[in-house]
């Protein structure tokens, strides 16, 4: 008899290799991949929004430009997302539908609206910061194409998470005003960042199955964790505070112990009563609308191109 469609797979996630497209996978592993690389291609083409809120009114040309370079490179990780996405035999239009539906989830971070110029800031140094934590891991993600896009898509995040730092440093070290900016941004964007790694492990549907299979190679918990301890010493560069009063060191653990973001907020943005869900959904949705004309000629010209060939 021939040996179970899987064996091939289980040998070669024992072994640290990488499955590709066209090997043999359970169904359960390739749902679970097109969920997750799914829902970081829609977080970063949601997440384009609340940033380019402050294209036009970035306070100089070289910041303009530099947030101009920042929103395209997450365009770009869309689009490279939901092609490893196709890898695994779904298509961009169903996945832009299910999106615009509901049926599919993006990160609840990108419901938070960006108030003033230092949310720039904040989200380049927080949000980006948290991504590139929970993301490096994923360069060792066992699904070849993601773990290879992943690779690319961290170097482009380090720079915006620097970018998003020297925004920061350089209004900490402005007026008093601009300093509070700095200040109130943190304030308001420092547990939401927390909540972008996931409920607690212990309540995690999926983590214990996908560190298994080495999608996930670290639980939500260790990276949050991770991510505390990273920016604890950052914020002391910057001369500015997170806006926790338990954080201190712990010796035992070798962490910071630190208070967890609102869990319960968590699932209430996730489930769409966010503080900007249906603004987000409406403007892709009016985008996705307006955009139709571009992709029927797109698609009118391939296939004169393709009938061309053929002649
Ligand atoms: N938001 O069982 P788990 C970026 C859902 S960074 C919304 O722990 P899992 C860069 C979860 O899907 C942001 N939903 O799930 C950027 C599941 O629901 P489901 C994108 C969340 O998958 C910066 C349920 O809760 N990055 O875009 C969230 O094992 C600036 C139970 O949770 C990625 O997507 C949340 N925060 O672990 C762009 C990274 N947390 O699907 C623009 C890849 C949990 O059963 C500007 N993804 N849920 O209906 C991952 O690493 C994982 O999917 C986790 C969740 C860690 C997010």
């Amino acid at each position: 008899a021939d040996p179970p469609a899987d064996d091939y797979f289980h040998q070669v996630i024992a072994a640290d290799q990488k499955i590709e497209p066209r090997d043999a996978m359970p169904e359960a592993y390739r749902r679970t991949l097109v969920r997750q690389i799914a829902q970081h291609a829609h977080s970063e083409i949601i997440g384009m929004q609340p940033e380019s809120n402050w294209i036009s009114r970035a306070p100089s040309l070289k910041r303009k430009a530099i947030l101009l370079a920042k929103v395209q490179d997450e365009a770009g990780h869309g689009l490279y997302l939901y092609a490893a996405a196709e890898t695994l035999g779904v298509s961009r239009e169903e996945l832009v539908d299910k999106l615009l539906t509901g049926r599919q989830k993006y990160s609840s971070i990108f419901n938070y609206p960006t108030l003033t110029w230092a949310d720039v800031g904040a989200i380049g140094w927080l949000v980006d910061g948290a991504a590139i934590v929970n993301q490096v891991p994923l360069c060792r993600c066992s699904y070849g194409p993601y773990a290879r896009a992943m690779i690319r898509i961290c170097k482009e995040e380090s720079f915006h998470q620097r970018q998003g730092f020297e925004i920061l440093y350089t209004l900490a070290r402005g007026t008093a005003a601009q300093r509070e900016l700095a200040q109130d941004a943190i304030d308001r964007w420092w547990y939401p960042s927390l909540a972008m790694f996931g409920p607690p492990d212990s309540d995690s549907t999926h983590s214990e199955q996908s560190m298994a299979w080495k999608i996930k190679r670290f639980s939500n918990d260790e990276l949050r964790q991770r991510f505390v301890d990273m920016c604890v010493g950052q914020a002391e560069v910057l001369g500015l505070a997170l806006p926790d009063p338990q954080l201190r060191w712990n010796p035992d653990r070798g962490g910071y112990d630190f208070t967890q973001p609102d869990f319960d907020e968590l699932f209430q943005v996730i489930s769409g009563d966010g503080p900007c869900n249906r603004q987000r959904l409406a403007h892709r949705r009016a985008a996705h609308d307006e955009g139709e004309w571009v992709r029927r000629a797109a698609a009118a010209y391939a296939a004169k191109s393709a009938e061309r060939r053929a002649a």
